[in-house]
């Protein structure tokens, strides 16, 4: 946590935490570099944006190639991976481009997606990545579409409201082809990893509810077991509780840092699984932090602000930590 950062390098670091594509991170990472203040306490974060910079250029290089199977595998960004999942036609790309800073393509025909197309959509200050993917068909579904699915955090299995008889059916077929996959739907994030049969969280995205009766709207959460939201991706309808249902789903907290004697930074927290630890976050703030630990202080979840908490005290989302270290011995 160098102190006198200026706001253009805090303008690029926050292109990329929103860039969704190689090349983006690519242009945030060199622009970072270009506007970080030289001097010798921002030299280890120097060194670190340069080796983000050659593994970046690595990887804007290679998708250029188009190797045929680049699509089996797309880059985390931000707080969480959210895959959108349905059957032809059913509203996945209008959410994903209304949602996001992406234009994935949206026509009135089914299979008009071919290719999975990311992008960053933000919720209160938390950029989380959606990935609009190619319909999931009884006939014809590319194998790279169930690789990107069984390494989402979070997948959202968009219907068409308008089928309301179809709905339940739909949804049934739907759940087999991602069995047979070895893909299994549940709605709590499970607590170990099956090597064969992978369990992933999913809510229901019913779509187009602005073409339904919102009388005839009726609970479905029954139907398909799984917490279920009704939207409309053209109309705007139901998007912030979407957005919310997406964070929720994510089960992450946030959190803020300070430096002692200062104000905290309460624009860009870092996201962690919940249940992480103080000792967690110094992590993720930098890892040479943990061996330098003296102690960490917390606002939010410790039982007075500013309390001194123990390296194993649980964080809340929205708590602020104060990390103090040792000194670093010179030379
Ligand atoms: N009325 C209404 N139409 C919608 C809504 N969302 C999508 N559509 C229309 O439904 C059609 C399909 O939308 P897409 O977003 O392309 O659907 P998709 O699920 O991505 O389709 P594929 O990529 O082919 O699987 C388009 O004509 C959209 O304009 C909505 O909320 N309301
Ligand atoms: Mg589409």
């Amino acid at each position: 946590m160098p102190a006198n950062l200026t706001p253009d390098f805090i303008k690029a670091r926050k292109k990329l935490r929103q860039a969704s594509t190689p090349a983006e991170k690519l242009a945030a990472l060199e622009e970072m570099l270009a506007t970080i203040p030289k001097h010798k306490g921002t030299d280890h974060m120097q060194a670190d944006i340069k080796k983000r910079i050659a593994k970046a250029r690595g990887a804007a290089g290679k998708s250029k190639k188009g190797k045929s199977h680049s699509y089996e595998h797309i880059p985390k960004e931000g707080a969480g991976q959210v895959v959108l999942v349905g059957p032809p036609n059913a509203g996945k790309s209008t959410l994903v481009a209304t949602l996001t800073n992406a234009k994935p393509e949206v026509a009135s025909y089914p299979f008009s997606s071919l290719v999975p197309v990311p992008g960053m959509m933000t919720y209160e200050d938390v950029p989380i990545q959606l990935i609009d993917l190619p319909p999931v068909a009884p006939d014809y579904t590319e194998s790279w579409v169930y690789s990107l699915i069984r390494a989402c955090d979070l997948a959202l299995i968009v219907l068409d409201a308008e089928d309301d008889e179809l709905l339940a059916d739909e949804f049934q077929e739907l759940v087999e082809k991602l069995e047979e996959r070895n893909i299994h739907l549940v709605e709590d994030r499970p607590e170990s990893v099956e090597d064969r049969v992978k369990e992933i969280p999913a809510r229901v995205v019913l779509t187009k509810s602005d073409r339904v009766d919102p009388f005839e709207i009726k609970d479905m959460a029954s139907e398909f077991g799984l917490p279920t939201l009704w939207v409309s991706g053209q109309h705007g309808h139901g998007l912030d509780a979407l957005a919310k249902m997406v964070f929720d789903g994510l089960d992450i907290v946030r959190i803020y840092t300070k430096l002692p004697g200062h104000k905290p930074d309460m624009t860009e927290p870092y996201t962690l699984p919940i249940g992480s630890c103080a000792l967690d976050a110094v992590r993720v703030v930098h890892r040479d932090f943990v061996d330098r630990l003296k102690y960490v202080r917390v606002w939010g979840s410790g039982r007075f602000d500013g309390q001194q908490v123990p390296s194993d005290h649980q964080l809340e989302d929205g708590d602020i930590v104060e990390i103090h270290l040792r000194k670093q011995a010179s030379g």
